[in-house]
């Protein structure tokens, strides 16, 4: 007899039941959700500081103290990103099989609450990968993509925290109930000498046997502590971009004190296009309110009364190292064209290309004690990478606003 091609033997799609780990349970997922959840939550809300931090037309601005608020915040931000990852992917592993349960088709109102379910399960996950991918290369100064990485990550973090708040409303009497259920002790769960139940091919017996059931291999308190280290190393791994003391552990952080003058480089000269025509004696400073405009050399600034602050640069990326910097204090430079106490400044540096060579100081960090147009670093004259001849330094406020190799201010009355 001749077959037909409806006779092949395809292998049958995989049905829920053709998961076989027993490890699996409502329990082990609840509690590795709820220390990501806890994750994603501290990840939200510091994004949202951040977010806050980069905007010129807030109402009202953050505040000048702490000096180190910022480096605080941007540092929680990135590392609670980082330890969602590894708690994520065991919680995708402890539900992902549901992807293959029976699909009701018979009953219009079941499927439509089936399917209702799995598209905001893929929503939510789609903007967690997203917003920790995105994150994760961002922390690696890795720009694989051609959207700008602010507006996108910050939108994509409303797609994800709300569908997230819609998954743990709907999940809250199954959480309820995982919660009611301790986790079996390890010696209790699992011994080596307990042989595993047989499972027939496609037999019933492959799904969770009841809980507590004895059975080889590892168990479920064994994987939730194994999550946990995951995440906690990851962590460690990528605290040393702040933490000076975990920098040599610290393998993914890309940026290390190592920089010249004791802190990293975010955008050399080079990058910027700032040659080193600028350390001669040629350059310049322009303060400029309306028709007032007073031009200064670097001699000028070095002959003016020198301040020493210590004060730590924090960059959105993660990485964050205090330095102690000498220069003019803002606010004195600032009244020598007479500029308002209340009014802004647009800060103009010799960058030729690439973004932040111009930005604006709201008028409360211009005007505070502690903000420098730094002439030094850690005691030395700055390297043409830190922003020889001058750069901002200001408390509180994010790295990529302490504009390097600054030419001209403009009062913006
Ligand atoms: N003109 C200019 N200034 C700049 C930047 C820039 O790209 N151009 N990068 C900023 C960023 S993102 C950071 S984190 C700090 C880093 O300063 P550093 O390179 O001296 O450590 O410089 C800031 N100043
Ligand atoms: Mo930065």
């Amino acid at each position: 007899m001749v077959r037909g091609a409806h006779d092949v033997k395809r292998p049958p799609l995989p049905t829920e039941a053709s998961f076989t780990s027993p490890l699996r349970d409502e329990r082990l997922t609840a509690r590795i959700g709820t220390w990501l959840g806890i994750a994603f939550g501290l990840c939200f809300l510091t994004g949202l500081l951040s977010h806050w931090y980069y905007l010129y037309d807030a109402p009202f601005f953050p505040p000048v103290r702490p000096v180190w608020g910022y480096r605080v915040t941007q540092g929680v931000h990135v590392l609670s990103g980082t330890a969602a990852i590894p708690l994520l992917l065991v919680k995708l592993w402890s539900v992902y099989p549901k992807l293959f349960g029976e699909v009701p088709v018979g009953h219009l109102r079941a499927l439509a609450i089936n399917l209702a379910e799995k598209a905001s399960i893929a929503v939510l996950v789609a903007a967690s990968i997203f917003e920790l991918v995105t994150g994760l290369a961002n922390s690696a100064q890795w720009y694989p993509w051609s959207f700008s990485f602010r507006p996108t990550h910050y939108a994509v973090a409303w797609i994800a925290i709300g569908s997230l708040i819609v998954h743990i409303a709907v999940k809250l009497p199954i959480i309820r109930g995982a919660y009611a259920a301790p986790l079996p002790e390890p010696d209790a769960e699992s011994s080596g000498l307990l042989l595993e139940p047989r499972v027939e091919p496609g037999g019933q017996e492959a799904s969770n046997p009841l809980p507590g059931q004895p059975r080889r291999g590892p168990s479920r308190r064994t994987i939730l502590r194994t999550a946990f280290l995951a995440s906690g190393v990851a962590v460690l791994a990528a605290a040393g971009n702040t933490v000076p003391f975990l920098r040599r552990i610290s393998v993914f952080a890309v940026r290390t004190g190592e920089g010249p003058q004791g802190v990293p480089i975010n955008r050399s000269a080079q990058a910027a296009g700032v040659t080193s025509s600028v350390t001669d004696t040629t350059f310049r400073l322009t303060l400029a309110h309306g028709d007032k405009e007073v031009t200064l050399s670097r001699a000028d600034l070095e002959a003016m009364t020198q301040r020493t602050h210590h004060l730590p640069i924090a960059c959105v990326e993660g990485w964050s190292a205090s330095a102690t910097w000498t220069g003019v204090r803002l606010s004195e430079l600032l009244g020598l064209v007479d500029a308002p106490t209340d009014a802004n400044v647009k800060v103009r540096s010799l960058q030729k290309r690439g973004a932040f060579g111009v930005t604006e100081i709201p008028a409360s960090f211009a005007q505070d004690s502690l903000t420098l147009l730094a002439l030094k670093l850690n005691g030395d004259d700055l390297t043409l990478d830190h922003g020889f001849p001058c750069r901002l330094i200001a408390p509180n406020r994010p790295g990529v606003f302490q504009t390097k190799w600054v030419t001209r201010m403009e009062v913006l009355a």
